[in-house]
């Protein structure tokens, strides 16, 4: 198989879960990044008029990060995602809450917001993490290595993301879990991951946290 391409902005949000999963697939990809001022002329060219955006080989366009990082994970190999139906579901659950608004937010807290908005929603999404995120991932992960299993799936790669990002913003984030501490640091050390992260240019100068 050829080369795919993944077109974003020079961010650490919408990309970063599709580029995890290609770089824990061992998915030869390459990353083209479209700077702000170029957005509007590449924008009429695109699908969907929005980024992330998948190429495949042949011209295909896949649009939507839910879409290009469950395809990412069906052409891995091995796949990063369960056969069994229940268990794939389960996979995909994991996924979805971290598209959720309420976590998700940490994108755009990381990568654009100020002053009172930066405050706030790094408050609000903090508490959503500590009251309701991080207990039901840690009671979802139990005793097993990763989410689904012995296997990593798509599923460690979203909720990596999420806590890779609010560590930007609060370091101690994973102070008090003991078990999502060890199961980040699992993650963090798979092969490919720790040079995807080290690859990535550097996040924006943040607010000060106070
Ligand atoms: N639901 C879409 C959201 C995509 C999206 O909102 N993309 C934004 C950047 S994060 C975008 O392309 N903004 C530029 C525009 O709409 O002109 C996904 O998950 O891919």
């Amino acid at each position: 198989m050829g080369k795919l391409t993944l077109y974003y902005f020079p961010l650490r949000a919408r990309n970063e879960i599709p580029q995890l999963t290609l770089a824990g697939g061992g998915v030869d990809y390459e990353y083209v990044s479209i700077l702000f001022d170029k957005w509007a002329e590449f924008k009429d060219k695109t699908f969907l008029k929005q980024l992330p955006m998948l190429v495949l080989p042949d011209g295909t366009e896949i649009c939507q990060s839910g879409a290009i990082v469950r395809y990412i994970a069906q052409i891995a190999s091995p796949r990063l995602v369960p056969d069994d139906p229940v268990k794939a579901a389960y996979v995909d659950m994991i996924f979805e809450m971290c598209q959720d608004k309420r976590v998700q937010v940490i994108d755009p807290i990381c990568n654009m917001y100020s002053g009172e908005q930066f405050k706030t929603e790094k408050e609000t999404v903090l508490g959503h993490l500590q009251d309701n995120y991080l207990p039901c991932w840690t009671k979802l992960l139990g005793d097993k290595k990763f989410f689904a299993g012995d296997s990593v799936t798509y599923a460690d790669f979203a909720v990596f993301h999420i806590l890779e990002n609010t560590q930007n913003v609060e370091p101690n984030v994973l102070s008090k879990w003991s078990e999502m501490s060890a199961w980040y640091e699992r993650v963090k050390g798979l092969p490919g991951i720790k040079q995807f992260l080290d690859s990535r240019p550097p996040l924006r100068q943040l607010p000060p946290a106070n």
